[in-house]
């Protein structure tokens, strides 16, 4: 028999961390894994036992391994909401290590060893360095699972969606039971979303961990028992994917390969967005738009709440305030605008086309004894979708066709906790869904073990039905709630944030571990939703909204006005400014964006990730109070925010290499006084500390924004929207600096043809490492087939103050002309590549 470890403390733990009341398991149902008694080697691993324990370790590469294991000599089922099918099925072979004391094997990169004696667990690379080590054994206590692992002193952890509170989830403690959190705050938990991932970091070596079970689980990175990280999940299964990177941009391209990456989205998304709950009228969208254009404030969508629809019921509208819908549609269109409606997932219980076919089709969850549940929502008494059935998100797919033929662009899909107006908030756990789909067996589910995937699945359904009506459109989700792969299938938000300058701080950390755990599409409402912003806050909010991936502008009913005007025209011109940076930013967002399908790294990045050797003992800048409010938005820009924006006093960025450059002016800043520098062609080499400081004054007008030395931004010339085709050159800023090299992806923004070769994708570099004191850019030729909107670049060489003496362009005398910290030459590009050398 095994050993039973129960440590009082641990099992005190269970009863504070889950908040379950009432819970009075007897010690003599707690079954850990607590020595090895039978082991038998796999090709791919190795499947360990206890008694009726087994745990299974295989390799399903050699950076990814996956742990199950289960009682009664049985594994959980191999099935999965998040993990994609071809990653689950992938296999390594491994080398056993199994002797006396352990059992185990070792990959091409990792070791994994358990101790027969104890059952502990370490997971280490190749060189000996523990990358886990297990605290307890594995225990199972009835249907509850446990983990602990220990906490070294330096290691910091990350991820889990857009948890609030400090950014580093050391030290705090999480649920994960999605929650409609409205007005939520720094310390609320849970919220929206449930994403059992995070990374552990220690001094640039990085361990991504998911662990894939969809019950109330939570995660305790050493609140409740210091030097402990704990984890534990109600029920479900234990099944724990081990992610190695070294790097953290590694660790985050497996989790892509693990669950999806996002799907490259429709150029308009990366546009500027305005919303309200609710615009009351069709006249007033339309209205708004109008004014949006009339200002050349640039943007891109509109959306439409609730309110357009009769009595709150989704997919009906209100033809008293909406008579005209089509007509409205097709006037935003005119004006270039993309229409989002809300199409939130509860079904009004009255006789209505959703309704009525739901209820034949057995669309909707039931009670125990075999009723519809009816729960209260915004339409009054509602029926839920089993969007855990196949045949349920076919169904709710076609709910969609009257509004795709009225050309509505994007879903926004609210609510999907579900959130229910009772005093529990969502279903109740005892409520009958259905397993019904393919991977899984089919089978009854409550309401308890699948309430965390629900959101996702509502938002699964809605993308895929879009596909099936648009099979050559990129669909637009907009999701509240989801679990860990939701990437697939939608954007998201935070919620229901408030118009405070707290949660503008606030913004930056959800969003950097949001990109951290697959969500590079997100937002957070711009300007708050509860409350209304003092003007200074807003005019922040739009400045700071203008570098985070959705950049949407959103207020909650009864508010007053969130609109870019409101404040007047000194703060418009501000805010204005601003969003036309993005909309000149936009080739440069996309191409990272194209660039997180591949690998996914978000668009908005903690420094950490692009600079692990920054601090001298590598420890995640971030985390530190005087960079807490800096975030990188792709490779080469740095937003350096204060650390909070009610704080008037000076404060020091910390930019985490030297050399960068202001965004604004192109001017080098000094690494040790923020002052000025301008220099020729060949910056000096880095001297001293790496990190540099710059010392800032918090404006209202201004938000500081670096550039990182070696970076080549692509900018376009301004547009109202991404609908217009771009009048004039393509601009290329050159950074010079070490690994000078920058990339451009273009498509028509909007179809799948991308996929069969209709790109346009160009490469560039710059070396200013000529005896001779030259530069040279390389303009890499045009790849695919889709047509450049320009004839010619614009190459601005910044930091250089003096005119070089000569340039050529290909070989050929060329016209160099300077403006302000920057030196202008403009080249033909036919699309077979130039060479532009810069002579001092
Ligand atoms: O109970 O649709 O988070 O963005 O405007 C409130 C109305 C329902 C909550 C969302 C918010 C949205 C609002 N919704």
């Amino acid at each position: 028999m095994c050993a039973r470890r129960v440590s009082a403390k641990v099992f005190l733990c269970a009863l504070l961390g889950l908040g379950i009341a009432g819970y009075a398991q007897s010690p003599s149902n707690v079954l850990s894994f607590a020595r090895v008694t039978g082991v038998t080697p796999l090709s791919n691993g190795v499947e360990l036992h206890d008694g009726e324990l087994v745990m299974r370790i295989t390799a399903l590469r050699d950076d990814v391994l996956r742990i199950r294991a289960g009682r009664k000599g049985a594994l959980p089922e191999d099935a999965s909401w998040a993990v994609l099918p071809e990653a689950r099925s992938a296999s390594v072979a491994v080398t056993q290590d199994t002797d006396a004391a352990v059992a185990g094997f070792h990959t091409g990169a990792l070791r994994v060893s358990v101790s027969k004696a104890t059952g502990l667990l370490t997971l280490s690379d190749l060189s000996g360095k523990v990358l886990q080590q297990d605290a307890e054994p594995i225990q199972f206590e009835g249907d509850r699972l446990h983990l602990a692992k220990t906490m070294p002193s330096d290691e910091h952890y990350f991820g889990l969606g857009d948890k609030t509170g400090a950014f580093d989830r050391r030290g705090q403690a999480f649920r994960l039971w999605n929650t409609d959190a409205y007005a939520w705050q720094e310390s609320t938990d849970p919220l929206y979303k449930s994403i059992p991932f995070y990374l552990s970091y220690r001094a640039g070596t990085t361990l991504g961990v998911l662990i894939d079970n969809t019950w109330p689980s939570s995660f305790d990175f050493g609140k409740t028992l210091a030097g402990t990280v704990q984890y534990r999940a109600e029920s479900g299964p234990a099944d724990i994917y081990l992610l190695y990177g070294p790097s953290a941009k590694q660790v985050l391209a497996s989790y892509a390969w693990l669950t999806g990456p996002t799907p490259l989205p429709p150029l308009w998304a990366l546009g500027f967005q305005q919303s309200r709950f609710s615009y009351m009228t069709q006249a007033r969208v339309l209205e708004v738009a109008g004014r949006l254009r009339s200002d050349r404030i640039p943007a891109d969508a509109i959306y439409t709440d609730i309110d357009y629809q009769d009595k709150n019921r989704p997919f009906s509208i209100n033809t008293t305030t909406y008579p005209d819908m089509p007509g409205m549609v097709a006037a935003l269109h005119a004006e270039h605008f993309h229409v989002v409606a809300i199409t939130d997932l509860h079904i009004a219980n009255v006789h209505y086309p959703p309704f009525d076919s739901g209820v034949a089709g057995g669309h909707f969850v039931k009670n125990p004894d075999g009723t519809l549940y009816v729960g209260p929502v915004w339409p009054g008494p509602s029926v839920f979708p089993d969007f855990t059935r196949q045949q349920t998100r076919l169904w709710w797919g076609t709910l969609y066709k009257d509004f795709d033929h009225m050309g509505i662009d994007g879903f926004w899909n609210d609510m999907n906790e579900p959130s229910v107006f009772i005093a529990h908030l969502t279903i109740p756990d005892d409520v009958v869904h259905h397993i019904d789909e393919p991977g899984f067996v089919t089978r009854t589910a409550t309401h308890r073990e699948v309430h965390n995937v629900y959101g996702m699945e509502n938002s699964r359904a809605t993308y895929d039905g879009q596909l099936a009506l648009r099979p050559d459109v990129r669909p637009f989700v907009l999701t509240r709630a989801s679990y860990a792969g939701g990437q697939r299938y939608a954007a998201t938000w935070t919620g229901d944030n408030s118009a405070t300058w707290n949660h503008l701080r606030l913004t930056t950390s959800m969003l950097k571990n949001l990109g951290l755990s697959g969500f590079s599409l997100a937002g957070a409402d711009v300007g708050g939703y509860a409350g209304t912003p003092t003007t200074e806050l807003l005019t922040k909010w739009i400045e700071v909204g203008a570098f985070q991936p959705i950049d949407r502008d959103h207020a909650e009913k009864g508010t007053g006005d969130h609109e870019p005007w409101v404040g007047g025209v000194e703060q418009e011109d501000i805010r204005r400014h601003f969003i036309e940076t993005r909309y000149k930013l936009l080739p440069y967002l996309y191409s990272v964006m194209e660039e997180n399908t591949r690998t996914g790294l978000p668009l908005l990045r903690p420094l950490f990730l692009e600079f692990p050797d920054a601090a001298p003992d590598r420890h995640p800048l971030d985390v530190d109070l005087d960079a807490s409010g800096e975030f990188l938005v792709g490779p080469d820009i740095l937003v350096a925010a204060p650390p909070f924006f009610d704080k008037t006093d000076d404060y020091d960025a910390k930019l985490p290499s030297s050399g960068w450059y202001d965004f604004w002016t192109g001017a080098r800043v000094d690494k040790a006084e923020g002052k000025v520098a301008t220099g020729g062609l060949q910056p000096e080499a880095a001297k001293g500390p790496v990190l540099s400081v710059v010392h800032l004054h918090p404006e209202l007008a201004k938000l500081p924004v670096f550039v990182r030395p070696g970076a080549i931004l692509p900018l376009a010339p301004l547009m109202q929207s991404t609908a217009e085709r771009p009048q004039g050159p393509l601009t290329l800023r050159v950074y010079p600096g070490p690994e000078c090299a920058g990339q451009l992806y273009q498509d028509d923004g909007t179809s799948f043809a991308y996929k069969h070769g209709e790109f346009l994708r160009m490469k560039f570099a710059c070396d200013a490492s000529a005896k001779d004191g030259s530069l040279t850019l390389h303009i890499g030729k045009h790849e695919g087939s889709y047509p450049a909107w320009w004839k010619e670049i614009v190459v601005e060489v910044e930091g250089v103050s003096k005119a070089p003496a000569s340039v050529t362009v290909n070989g050929r005398a060329g016209k160099v002309t300077s403006s302000g910290n920057a030196i202008v030459v403009t080249v033909p590009d036919g699309g077979g590549g130039v060479e532009v050398v810069l002579q001092e």
